[in-house]
């Protein structure tokens, strides 16, 4: 009887074991959308990456990604979203790094793209993507080069602002202190250096205003660590704001890219997440 208990309890762990875990991937995946409930059963997939051995600092190399659903069959065809068919955020563990990538796809959930690490270390890479029909997946691969890195990244949050050639980035919060998973707007707010004016010949990036990509400062990293917001519609030209919040306490980084006359920026910015 007692074993029988035993038996049943397991099972019951296992179970809310996995659907705690299916609502993450949901959560994270889709951070700034409702929930579907088209109430098709639910896939998992999963990447699977190839690189060289031997990959060196400043050299650049092939990531190689397969995109397998849970039979281990490769899966043929993916839905675009933001412009691509896959969008990789490559960082280094320390958050020091970061690389917007997007591998283009060479048939049969191949996807291949050039990549290059500054320094050695290891370096996690959250890769997004939509096979045909079903929702946004998020999987998380690990690479590294062995030795001896970059000293790392400084985790400052008192610094909002960030000058990127000649323009001047903000970062406004409000409220201004930010609170686990209360919803927070974040504002770039983007000034010429020379006159302090609205900067203006921003440009869609991605069909966007801006991309903000978050991702929380963790010794081992899962993808409830991985926030992608979308930039708010209508308001300033030279403000690009985000509405988001964040599932838990701690320090976070987050780059926000935007399109200026042609080039792509990256604004980044630490912030710390209260309880
Ligand atoms: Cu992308």
């Amino acid at each position: 009887m007692q074993k029988k208990y035993l038996i049943i309890s397991i099972c019951f762990v296992l179970i809310w074991t996995a659907s705690t875990f299916s609502i993450a991937i949901a959560q994270d995946a889709h951070s700034q959308h409702q929930a579907h409930s088209d109430g098709a059963a639910e896939k998992s997939f999963k990447a699977e990456m190839s690189v060289p051995d031997g990959i060196r600092q400043e050299e650049p190399f092939k990531i190689k990604i397969f995109i397998k659903d849970d039979k281990g069959q490769n899966v043929p065809d993916f839905d675009m979203f933001q412009e691509k068919l896959m969008h990789l955020i490559l960082v280094s563990n320390d958050l020091g790094f970061f690389r917007h990538l997007h591998p283009e796809h060479q048939g049969n959930g191949y996807f291949l793209t050039d990549a290059t690490l500054s320094s050695a270390g290891d370096y996690t890479l959250f890769c997004d993507y939509k096979p045909a029909g079903q929702k946004e997946q998020l999987s998380m691969l690990k690479l590294g080069i062995k030795g001896k890195g970059k000293p790392s990244d400084i985790t400052d949050t008192r610094k909002t602002e960030k000058i990127l050639d000649d323009i001047k980035v903000r970062l406004e919060l409000s409220p201004t202190t930010i609170k686990v998973n209360q919803e927070t707007m974040l504002t770039f707010d983007l000034k010429q250096t020379m006159d302090n004016s609205p900067v203006k010949g921003l440009k869609p990036y991605l069909g966007e205003k801006g991309h903000l990509v978050i991702i929380k400062k963790s010794s081992v990293f899962t993808i409830r660590n991985y926030i992608h917001a979308h930039a708010m519609k209508g308001g300033e030209d030279s403000k690009i704001e985000f509405m988001t919040a964040f599932p838990e306490a701690g320090l976070y980084k987050m780059w926000c890219q935007f399109d200026h006359k042609g080039k792509i920026m990256v604004a980044d910015f630490w912030v710390n997440v209260q309880p």
